[in-house]
């Protein structure tokens, strides 16, 4: 199985991956955690890039082409090797954040973005896609609790930029209903785990029976 977590910062992905991935290991699967961007040597660097405040002056379609980048290294190095061992897939973040980002967020044309998102992909999709739902203040509030206090460059744009993107992501589920399923993330940490798990059930019930 292959499954991503999606949303706004602070939303809870990684501890959500991380519940899902002991849940996994408890029954004996074998399980691939990775993140985008990132995840090989090649991806990390360009994280870097593209995360630096050093590089505000970045353009638009240039953080396009480096998540695309990143993420097609990712697929065929990564995702798709593991999907043929037979692991579980599981990944903070695959093409609905540029469609969310960079498409509804920056407002670069959606159409180009789903070209792009499948040449970066070669097809590979995911089974299930978790959208963890928060709003701006919210994730802002999450973000103040945090110790370091730092702002990437991408943190650091504006709640209307912000706006967009979750409605991005809303508009996403609506129209991809049997893939994306969204969760208020304002629950404790173990609500939405067990939703997560009780939608992961389904969906690997699915696929057994399939
Ligand atoms: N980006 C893009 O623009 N286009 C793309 O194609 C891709 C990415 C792939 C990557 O950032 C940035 O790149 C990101 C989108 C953009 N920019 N933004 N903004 P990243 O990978 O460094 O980080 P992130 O994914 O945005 O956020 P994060 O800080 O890793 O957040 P998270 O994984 O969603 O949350 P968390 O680490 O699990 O939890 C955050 C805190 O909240 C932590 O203190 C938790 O204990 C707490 N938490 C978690 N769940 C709860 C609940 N349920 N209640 C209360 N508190 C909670």
């Amino acid at each position: 199985m292959f499954i991503s977590f999606e949303g706004i910062d602070f939303a809870g992905k990684t501890t959500q991956l991380e519940k899902l991935r002991a849940w996994f290991e408890e029954r004996g699967e074998n399980v691939e955690t990775l993140r985008e961007p990132g995840g090989t040597a090649l991806g990390e660097r360009i994280r870097e890039l593209l995360l630096s405040a050093a590089h505000e002056d970045m353009t638009e379609s240039a953080e396009l082409f480096l998540f695309s980048a990143a993420r097609a290294q990712l697929t065929r190095a990564k995702i798709e090797p593991a999907l043929r061992d037979g692991r579980v897939v599981l990944i903070d973040r695959y093409y609905d954040s540029t469609t969310a980002y960079q498409g509804y967020g920056r407002g670069l044309p959606l159409d180009e973005i789903e070209i792009l998102n499948r040449a970066a992909t070669g097809g590979t999709n995911p089974d299930l896609t978790f959208i963890l739902d928060l709003d701006f203040d919210a994730s802002r509030r999450r973000q103040a609790e945090r110790d370091d206090g730092a702002t990437d460059r991408i943190e650091s744009a504006d709640r209307d930029f912000f706006e967009r993107v979750r409605n991005g992501y809303l508009t996403i589920a609506d129209d991809e209903p049997d893939r994306a399923r969204v969760i208020d993330a304002t629950g404790s940490i173990e609500t939405i785990h067990e939703i997560v798990v009780r939608e992961t059930e389904r969906r690997y019930a699915e696929r057994k029976n399939s």
